[in-house]
């Protein structure tokens, strides 16, 4: 744990037995200088042989970035696999396909090990044992030169043709949106601040000329949202989401995207 203003990292073990029972493990002070902001680094950065359980990077309070190590003594020494539970993997359980088709897939999970030996080995992606279903007939599937490995691999191919001309064109959809500034992006969203509030932001203070498309829902308790249902599907969009972004041909869907979008072209 670490607050903002404190200078201290506090690592506490959680007994799930007795529920709500957080038992300090470690206090790490850091002197005078504060935090400002804290942020944990990826899990398999740490160093098992060390119980380093988190790694954190902060900016304090006197302009400097730096990174921590959260330790726990361990009792065992070298690798304690207790301190390594199983955590949430960075890649997909299941496909798109699978999902839709309403197959329930437990999530994936990576696991930290030992730390190897060999010198000049990748060290902590050596450790690394990511546990997914997709994994596993993955791996099946490979091992058998299935059709789904020969698939994916022509897929890939045709991705790679594809990149190279757009490339050597050197016209992308993307660029070639950003290029064309005539066009007035619409922003539809409901008629709150919600998820579209960062968006409008962005046009507002890059001074592009938007239509901020709201859509009204009724009073409670119904909330009638079909200002916006009615619509959804009639817009041409690959997936009608709220908000959604229309600037010429380009249409998009996920905050996110949205907001690189306006940053790449404006
Ligand atoms: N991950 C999406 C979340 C989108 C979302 O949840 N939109 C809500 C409003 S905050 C909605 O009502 N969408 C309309 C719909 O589902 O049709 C994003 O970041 O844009």
């Amino acid at each position: 744990m670490a607050g903002r203003g404190d200078s201290a990292y506090g690592v506490y073990t959680l007994n799930r037995g007795t529920q709500g029972v957080l038992n300090l493990a470690n206090q790490i002070n850091l002197g005078s200088a504060t935090h400002k902001a804290c942020n944990m680094m990826p899990k398999q950065l740490c160093s098992t042989k060390d119980q380093e359980v988190m790694r954190v990077i902060r900016a304090s309070n006197q302009n400097k970035i730096e990174i921590q190590q959260l330790c726990i003594p361990s009792r065992v020494g070298a690798f304690d696999q207790d301190y390594y539970p199983p955590f949430t993997a960075n890649k997909a359980s299941s496909t798109a396909a699978k999902y839709l088709a309403g197959e329930d897939v437990p999530a994936a999970t990576m696991q930290l090990g030992p730390e190897k030996k060999k010198a000049g080995g990748k060290g902590g992606l050596n450790r690394l044992k990511t546990k997914t279903t997709a994994d596993l007939e993955e791996s099946k599937s490979a091992a058998a030169g299935g059709d789904d490995t020969e698939a994916l691999k022509a897929r890939i191919a045709q991705l790679e043709k594809d990149l190279a001309a757009a490339r050597a064109s050197g016209s992308s959809a993307d660029a070639s949106a950003a290029e064309d500034l005539s066009t007035k992006p619409v922003l539809g969203y409901w008629a709150i601040r919600g998820l579209a509030a960062q968006i409008r932001m962005m046009f507002y203070y890059l001074k592009v000329d938007f239509e901020d498309k709201l859509y009204e829902t009724g009073d409670a308790p119904d909330f009638d949202k079909t200002s916006w249902t009615d619509v959804k599907h009639t817009l041409g969009m690959e997936y009608p989401n709220l908000p959604y972004l229309i600037d010429g041909e380009t249409k998009i869907t996920e905050t996110v995207a949205i907001m690189m979008y306006i940053a790449k072209k404006y």
